[in-house]
């Protein structure tokens, strides 16, 4: 694959105002003909010749104003129709393809899940229905014509609204749907299939009347209900809160079980992956219900942000990505526990994002240069995005923020933008130069923020200084110094918060407790600070940095106990974790004897008594760092069995000091009461769950007892799973009966099959890999079902740090054979899972030697995939 870059930028040479498609399903002979009105782009290369996109298509005939063309007229591959002479004034090109559904096993372009006929075009998959230009800034007027077996595809759906329809000969039927809003093609879909329906009406604040329908499999429409309820309050928020309605008479989403990842925004037609749709107490946990709040919000606030402004060109993925997941995330806070959104939100930060923007897969938020685009959805493009919206919103403040998103809606609908255009309406609105900031998206990296106090007991005041660096990333050895907004306080000896004054900020800094910090240093002295202070910085994570290195453990425990920002007193009991895990690690590696974290222990137990007042805080503030995090943290020279056992040893230290604290707190919660799926009672049964493992950390056979019990008597998906993660970390023969027992119970639910598949990844025993190789036999495993492939594999790689970095390598060969195995049938999902190798050099060097070995078999493979070469050569480099 070529090198595509963002400096390359040209507008296109034709534009294609309206498109009309005439689409015969057929199970691998669909027939597409596109009559596309083309002009030429003024703005394009005069004379230049038409060349449309196309990938592995079949090619039946071409005519230009109605006159079929001959094969002298036009170059034809299944990549690529060029027409070299074209009529100069407007003319409609008309095009006859085949495609072929059932052996689109990439998931991209027309194919089939289960008995449906769907499609995924972004972001180049229209190219697999059609020639087109296909790219995201040529905007047309779509009409789509759908014709289809009537027992197969009794519902047959597309973009827009419904328009006519009616029976044909032999078994057959129609639909028409126009689409009156201009989109790129990457925004069409269809759908035909035998699907359930549930349906319910929204009336917009203008009083336009909305038809919602959720298409799911037969049988599973009770399953589509919280979904329905998670779209009407995701538009009625984004009414309330950006003041955007909904602009057509339909809005319909289709749930298929076979789809490269969560879900996409095609305009009035949603297609998701079940997994994000489907939910029932008995078969979904509160994170999936979670999950599937987010996702049907986010994807119905891409009809502004992404449907109705678009981008220009890919680099700009963000401009539509970030800002929604911003959006989603900001109604998920709304919906729930704002903090506790807060935490999870920047644990994912963390999670995946930071390690790739510290590996060799880092990119700017908007790169400047990719092979492959589907391997730019990524968490820096999503997740960091978002937390550069949130910094703007941040630094110009909420009602700055919201006039310069009017101003961007307003100036923009219709329209393929820019980052540029985005930022242009903020320092409209707010009167800055945001130029600086700007900085964020071209800059890949995270910054180290480091804070450095001095205080001087005699003139009573408290010199604060503030540090940024940055180390290199590929492609870019020079960094400057970002914008930093850090959120601070102080606080005073007996926990209260102190007045900030001080002649080095300006008042609305000290007003607000928010310091922008431009330069690679600032020093800011505060006045009448009558003790030394205790230091809250980067409140509510107020950038994505790193803040190294933590607080001395007194101030961490003062924090914890007087902090009124939530997510720093959780960052206190993450700091404090991390500090007696590591405390353990280094003894251990040095043969001293393991310390005991008796301040640790203590902050603990104080939360453990406080936890009443907010369940799903206490969860968060009494889980342990992962592995995962403690490899990230670590950073180099990682090895995961050290890091497991520190983990494990902290863990049944707290385990024996609070046995019988979390056993009163697990007894309390454990009374029945009825399940639902809102935040409060979600939050006591995460803070159950923490209990519940607390109690089998100091005691496994009461722990192990207590598990076997609860695993037969939930009366819900997520205190089952509880049990039975605890009992597969726990093992014995409990946890093989209640695994059979889980299966024996819910084969055949797909989605709750895929929880059995993780689970059994997620046993930190040896005999897990060969578990894994084993389950890959079973007849429910597939290579050809994305959600699948993620349970197992996904899950081993990611989630399962000592056996997947077995030093026999046998983890990693597990991961090269299935990857080979995977990539000629669905190169997203191969190069998706080659991904979990990214931190390779992290690792001892042992690890490293043994991965480094794998990649370079991978690239070496004949026929390697784009997708796949792009993540190996990438991770290699
Ligand atoms: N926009 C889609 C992602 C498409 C990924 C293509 N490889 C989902 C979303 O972010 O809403
Ligand atoms: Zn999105």
């Amino acid at each position: 694959n070529v090198a595509v870059r963002l400096a390359d930028y040209r507008p296109a040479d034709f534009l294609i105002d309206t498109v009309a498609l005439d689409i015969s399903l057929h199970r691998t002979e669909t027939k597409v003909v596109a009559r596309l009105a083309l002009r030429r782009n003024p703005k394009g290369a005069p004379g230049a010749p038409l060349v449309l996109d196309g990938d592995e298509l079949t090619l039946v005939g071409v005519k230009v104003d109605g006159r079929p063309l001959g094969a002298q007229d036009y170059t034809a591959t299944p990549d690529q129709l060029t027409l070299t002479a074209v009529p100069e004034a407007p003319f409609t090109l008309e095009i006859e393809t085949r495609v072929d559904p059932t052996a689109n096993t990439q998931l991209s372009g027309l194919y089939r899940s289960g008995s449906a006929y769907c499609t995924q075009c972004e972001a180049e998959g229209f190219r697999r229905i059609t020639y087109f230009l296909d790219r995201p800034d040529v905007l047309s007027v779509y009409t789509t014509r759908i014709d289809a077996d009537k027992s197969e595809a009794p519902i047959l759906l597309s973009n827009g609204n419904p328009g006519e329809t009616g029976d044909l000969p032999g078994g057959r039927h129609y639909a028409v749907w126009r689409d009156p809003f201009p989109k790129p093609s990457y925004l069409f879909a269809l759908v035909g299939g035998d699907l359930g329906v549930v349906r319910d009406h929204f009336k917009t604040t203008s009083g336009r009347q909305v038809t919602l329908a959720i298409h799911v499999e037969h049988g599973k429409e009770a399953r589509a209900e919280y979904a329905m309820d998670a779209l009407k309050r995701s538009m009625r928020w984004d009414e309330e809160k950006f003041g955007r309605e909904y602009d057509l008479d339909v809005f319909n989403i289709v749930a298929v079980s076979d789809f490269n990842m969560g879900a996409m925004e095609n305009k009035g037609l949603n297609i998701f992956n079940d997994k994000y749709v489907l939910a029932s107490p008995e078969t979904a946990t509160d994170v999936d219900y979670a999950g599937i709040e987010a996702v049907i919000a986010h994807e119905y606030f891409h009809n502004w942000t992404g449907n109705r402004i678009t981008c220009r060109d890919w680099f700009q993925l963000c401009l539509k990505e970030g800002l929604t997941v911003f959006r989603d995330q900001e109604f998920s806070a709304d919906m729930r526990s704002r903090a506790v959104e807060r935490i999870g939100d920047v644990r994912g930060l963390r999670l995946a994002q930071f390690p790739e923007d510290a590996g060799p897969l880092a990119h700017p938020v908007r790169p400047e240069v990719y092979h492959e685009i589907n391997n730019f959805y990524t968490a820096t493009v999503y997740e960091k995005g978002a937390e550069i919206v949130r910094m703007l919103r941040t630094l110009i403040g909420d009602d700055c923020f919201r006039r310069g998103m009017d101003i961007y809606f307003e100036r923009f609908d219709g329209t393929a933008a820019t980052v540029e255009d985005f930022l242009s309406c903020f320092a409209e609105a707010s009167g800055r130069d945001l130029s600086h900031f700007a900085l964020w998206y071209s800059q890949a990296g995270t910054p180290v923020l480091s804070t450095e106090g001095s205080y001087d007991q005699n003139a009573k005041t408290f010199a604060l200084t503030l540090r940024q660096e940055i180390a290199p990333t590929p492609g870019q050895q020079e960094k400057k110094p970002a914008v930093i907004p850090v959120a601070l306080a102080l606080f005073g000896q007996n926990g209260e918060k102190l007045d900030l004054e001080s002649a080095d900020a300006r008042p609305d800094e000290l007003a607000r407790g928010l310091f922008e910090l431009s330069d690679s240093t600032r020093t800011v002295t505060f006045k009448n600070i009558p003790s030394q202070p205790v230091v809250s910085a980067l409140r509510g994570f107020s950038a994505p940095v790193r803040l190294e290195p933590a607080p001395a453990s007194a101030d961490l425990e003062k924090l914890l106990a007087c902090d009124d920002d939530p997510f720093n007193r959780w960052q206190a009991a993450q700091s404090l974790a991390l500090r007696a895990i590591f405390a353990r690690v280094d003894a251990a590696r040095a043969g001293a004897p393991l310390p005991s974290a008796p301040g640790y222990v203590a902050a603990l137990r104080t939360i453990l008594s406080g936890a009443d007042a907010d369940p799903a805080f206490a969860a968060q503030a009494l889980s342990l760092p992962s592995e995962t995090d403690l490899a990230r943290e670590a950073g180099s020279n990682v090895d995961p069995d050290e890091l497991f056992a520190a983990r494990f040893g902290l863990l049944e230290e707290i385990g024996r000091a609070l046995a019988s604290e979390a056993e009163a707190i697990y007894a309390r919660l454990s009374e029945a009461s009825p399940y639902s799926p809102d935040a409060a009672s979600a939050g006591r049964r995460s803070l159950k769950t923490v209990a519940l493992d607390l109690v089998a950390a100091g005691d496994p056979a009461k722990g192990s007892a207590l598990a076997e019990s609860q695993f037969a008597a939930a009366g819900n998906m997520t205190d089952r799973l509880a049990a039975l993660a605890l009992l597969a970390l726990l093992g014995g023969d409990a946890r093989e009966k209640a695994f059979a027992a889980f299966y024996a119970q819910f084969e055949g639910d797909a989605l709750v099959i895929d929880k059995w598949f993780a689970l059994q990844a997620t046993i930190p025993e040896p005999a897990t890999t060969q578990r894994v190789i084993d389950l890959m036999s079973h007849p429910d495993f597939s290579l050809s079902n994305p959600n699948r492939v993620r349970s197992l594999i996904g899950v081993f790689a990611n989630a399962n740090l000592t056996r997947f970095h077995a030093l026999d390598g046998s983890g990693y060969d597990l991961l090269t054979k299935i990857i080979l195995e995977l990539d000629p049938k669905n190169p997203q999902v191969a190069a998706r899972l080659l991904s979990s190798l990214r931190s390779w050099r992290t690792m001892e060097p042992r690890r490293r030697a043994l991965i480094e070995a794998r990649l370079r078999r991978i690239v070496a493979q004949e026929g390697l995939s784009a997708d796949t070469k792009d993540i190996a050569t990438r991770a290699l480099a």
